[in-house]
């Protein structure tokens, strides 16, 4: 069956076609407005801060949309890691999937760690009639308090500002967005892109209007590629000054390293984190360009003990190297 996602003319799409033909998501302008105030606060603060992106974009096959391909993540490493960079003293933009994982809330995922299983219910026998009160077991108590004073500080001081998406559209125009806000922070801004990014999609003037019709047989859809994105964000948006991290996920081990230097061959940016997808949680490769040597790389291993209860995360050791790099890089810009 031919639909009219199957027909296709020109599936190359740089930066500046997506952005003049797609058109943004509706509550961009007053996200902006949020995340402006935001930065402003914080740069004013002399505080450095981190734009952290999480879990899987989609793309939508049709207008009214029923279907859409799905990109893999959970958003485990992008929200364990704001709680990190919070600690590092960041104020962080955490832009993430609707409804994926979020720092703090991440502890009691309801798939992994539902809160109903730990709340009691106290019947207060001295009165028939006095409201039952709810408690929290002996044992979750200590790390729920953990949990809930870290959070209350972070609202309380307004450090954590979060936006979401669903779409790669929106992922899009959001990430331009807010590194045109970021650019006043200049060297104090960080990248961590640990979104998982479709690379493919089907442009808004391909896709049919209503849900796709079976009955015809074999669907076939051509899809158009994704602009690649970090070159203008490396060299127009931020104009080459922010510290930017960007992840490449495997699922063959032999390719990271060459795809993560290819990657900062092409956009010039300062950090590629390689992650094999069944090792993720406890090997990753920071591979980044080698001082005062063009096209030389240098490899640096993270690794932790891979274990059943998880009590170290790494993300914790992944989030304190680059916080000690960035700030290199803020130092090496006052040298100068
Ligand atoms: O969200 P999660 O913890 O399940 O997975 C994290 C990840 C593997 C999506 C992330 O570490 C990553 O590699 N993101 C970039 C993926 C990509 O190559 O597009």
């Amino acid at each position: 069956m031919s639909t009219a996602a199957s027909t296709t003319t020109d599936s190359n799409f740089s930066a500046e076609s997506y952005y003049a033909t797609q058109p943004p998501p509706t509550h961009l302008d007053h996200e902006v407005r949020n995340v402006r105030e935001f930065v402003q606060k914080h740069a004013n603060a002399g505080r450095n801060v981190v734009l952290v992106t999480s879990g899987g974009t989609t793309v939508p096959l049709e207008l009214n949309v029923v279907r859409f391909l799905d990109n893999f993540s959970a958003g485990t490493r992008g929200a364990t890691s704001a709680e990190y960079f919070l600690k590092e003293g960041y104020a962080v933009i955490f832009m993430h999937r609707q409804f994926s994982l979020q720092p703090f809330s991440r502890h009691y995922s309801h798939s992994t760690h539902p809160f109903l299983d730990f709340l009691e219910i106290e019947q207060d026998g001295s009165q028939a009639d006095s409201p039952a009160r709810i408690s929290v077991t002996e044992k979750e108590r200590a790390p729920l308090l953990e949990v809930l004073t870290a959070y209350k500080a972070v609202h309380t001081s307004d450090l954590l500002h979060t936006l979401t998406f669903v779409t790669v559209n929106d992922y899009l125009w959001l990430l331009r967005a807010v590194s045109q806000e970021l650019a006043v922070l200049g060297r104090r801004a960080l990248y961590y892109l640990a979104a998982a990014v479709s690379d493919f999609f089907l442009p808004r003037q391909k896709m049919s209007e209503h849900k796709i019709q079976s009955g015809k047989g074999s669907l076939h859809i051509e899809m158009d590629q994704v602009p690649k994105i970090l070159k203008p964000l490396v060299s127009e948006w931020t104009q080459g000054q922010a510290f930017i991290v960007s992840f490449k996920l495997e699922t063959d081990p032999s390719l990271l390293v060459p795809k993560a230097r290819q990657a900062l061959a092409r956009y010039g940016h300062q950090v590629v984190i390689g992650n094999d997808l069944h090792t993720r949680k406890h090997q990753v490769v920071f591979v980044s360009p080698s001082a005062g040597r063009d096209n030389e790389y240098v490899e640096t291993w993270i690794r932790i003990e891979p274990s059943q209860d998880a009590v170290k995360e790494i993300e914790e050791d992944i989030v304190a190297e680059l916080a000690r790099r960035h700030h290199l890089w803020i130092d090496t810009s006052l040298s100068l």
